[in-house]
């Protein structure tokens, strides 16, 4: 019963991010000239975080110009909520050979 007490106590105290660490992530990093992963999916609702790694500028751009990052510098990032399920794909309009995709699974 110590034991139970001390391990219920000890987990009070692990920092948010530790208990969440579970959950997928919701991140796509911009990195040599890619997104990193390519393709990530999501539910319907959540929130997706660009972030570019690289020291040349890039932009995250749907490929139907319905939402669009603009230019973003090492460092910077940038989010943007997915409400719709569907496939989203997008890409670089810098490089047009960067691509990436998008899942957004149904929220039920
Ligand atoms: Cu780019």
């Amino acid at each position: 019963m110590k034991a139970l007490l001390a391990a219920v106590a000890l987990a009070a105290f692990l920092p948010a991010g530790a208990v969440r660490a579970a959950a997928p992530p919701t991140t796509v990093h911009i990195r040599n000239d890619a997104f990193f992963p390519a393709s990530l999916t999501v539910k319907a609702g959540e929130t997706v975080t660009f972030i570019n790694d690289d020291d040349d500028a890039h932009t995250a751009t749907a490929d139907d110009n319905s939402w669009d990052s603009e230019g973003l510098t090492q460092g910077q990032s940038w989010s943007h909520r997915f409400a719709k399920a569907g496939k989203v794909t997008y890409h670089c309009t810098v490089h047009p050979f960067m691509h990436g995709a998008l899942v957004v699974k149904s929220a039920r």
